[in-house]
C-alpha cells in the first residue's frame, strides 16, 4: 500500500514507520493520523514483523505536534473528533503485540511527545526535545498526553511539563524517565535495531502478553491485574516456547524460540 504521509517498509523482521511530512516537521494532520491508522491495523496482523520503529522523516523532527494550520479553525465537535481520531489511532499503536519503538531523532512535541509516549520505548538521538507546548496555544495536551504522562514520569513531573509547555532535551528525558536511551544523531537507529533485534531473540509470546500484562494491567485495580498475569503466564504453558526456554536453560544451550502471538 502506498502512503501520501508515511514511509513503510518491513526488513528482517522489523517494520519502519517514517512520519514524512518534513516540511511541516512532520506534524500531525487527519490525513496522516488516517494512515498511521492504516498502517497499524495491517501490522497487527503480520506474524513476520515483531517489532516496529516509529521516527520522523528530515533532521529536525520526529513530530512537532498535531498539525496547527488544521487545527484553528476547527469547532468544538470538529476539535472532538480529531483529538478522539488520534487518541484511537495512539491505542492502537500501544495495544500492538509486537514491541513498538520510537526512534526520537529530533523534536517531540505536543502530539508527537504523545506518539512516542504510545510506544513501549523511546529512544532519544542526542538532539532530541521532547514537550507538552499546548498551554502555549490556548489548549491542553489532547492525544492521550494527560493521561501516558504521568503514567510514564509521574504526576508531579507531568504536571511541571504540561502546565509550564517548558521542552526539555535528551539527557533530561532521560533522567525523568521518558526517554529509555540517549544516542548519538547519526546512530540512533542502529540503537533502536540492536534493541529490537536484543528483544526479537527472546520468546516472543512472552515479550507479547507481558507487554499486554503491563499496558493493560495499568488500567485495573490490583488484585485483578495480578490475576491477569497469572492467567497470562498460565497461557505460555501452552507454548512450545515455555518448553523449549526451560529445556533449553537445563541443557545448557541457547534456546531457539518460535511462538508469536
Ligand atoms: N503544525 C503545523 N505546522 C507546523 C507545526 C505544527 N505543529 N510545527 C511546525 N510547523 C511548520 C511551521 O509552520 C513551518 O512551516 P512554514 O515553513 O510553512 O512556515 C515549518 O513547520 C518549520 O517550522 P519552523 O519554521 O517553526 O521551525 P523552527 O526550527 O523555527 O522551530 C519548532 C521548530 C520549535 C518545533 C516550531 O516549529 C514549533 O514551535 N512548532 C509547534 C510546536 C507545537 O506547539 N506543537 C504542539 C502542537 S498542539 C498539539 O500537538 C496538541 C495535540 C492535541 C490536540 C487536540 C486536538 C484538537
Amino acid at each position: 500500500m502506498e502512503y501520501e504521509n508515511l514511509l513503510f517498509e518491513v526488513k528482517d523482521g522489523i517494520g519502519y514507520i517514517t512520519i514524512n511530512r518534513p516540511k511541516a516537521l512532520n506534524a500531525l494532520n487527519g490525513a496522516t493520523l488516517d494512515e498511521l491508522g492504516t498502517v497499524t491495523a495491517e501490522l497487527g496482523g503480520r506474524r513476520d514483523v515483531k517489532a516496529v520503529i516509529i521516527t520522523g522523516s528530515g533532521e529536525k523532527a520526529f513530530v512537532a505536534g498535531a498539525d496547527i494550520a488544521q487545527m484553528r479553525d476547527q469547532s468544538p465537535a470538529e476539535a472532538r473528533q480529531f483529538s478522539r481520531k488520534a487518541q484511537t489511532v495512539f491505542s492502537a499503536i500501544e495495544h500492538l503485540p509486537q514491541v513498538v519503538i520510537a526512534a526520537v531523532n529530533g523534536f517531540a512535541l505536543g502530539g508527537g511527545c504523545e506518539l512516542a509516549m504510545a510506544c513501549d520505548l523511546r529512544v532519544a538521538s542526542e538532539k532530541a526535545k521532547f514537550g507538552q507546548p499546548e498551554v502555549n496555544l490556548g489548549i491542553l495536551p489532547s492525544f492521550g498526553g494527560t493521561q501516558r504522562l504521568p503514567r510514564i514520569v509521574g504526576r508531579g513531573v507531568a504536571k511541571q511539563l504540561i502546565f509550564t509547555a517548558e521542552p526539555i532535551d535528551a539527557t533530561e528525558a532521560y533522567r525523568i524517565g521518558l526517554a529509555n536511551k540517549v544516542a548519538p544523531a547519526d546512530t540512533l537507529m542502529a540503537e533502536c535495531e540492536a534493541m529490537a533485534k536484543k528483544i526479537m531473540s527472546k520468546g516472543m509470546f512472552g515479550v507479547s502478553l507481558a507487554k499486554a500484562a503491563v499496558n493493560d494491567g495499568m488500567n485495573m485495580d490490583t488484585e485483578s491485574a495480578f490475576k491477569y498475569e497469572a492467567d497470562l503466564f498460565a497461557l505460555c504453558f501452552a507454548t512450545d516456547d515455555q518448553k523449549e526456554g526451560m529445556t533449553a536453560f537445563l541443557e545448557k544451550r541457547a534456546a531457539v524460540f518460535h511462538d508469536f502471538f
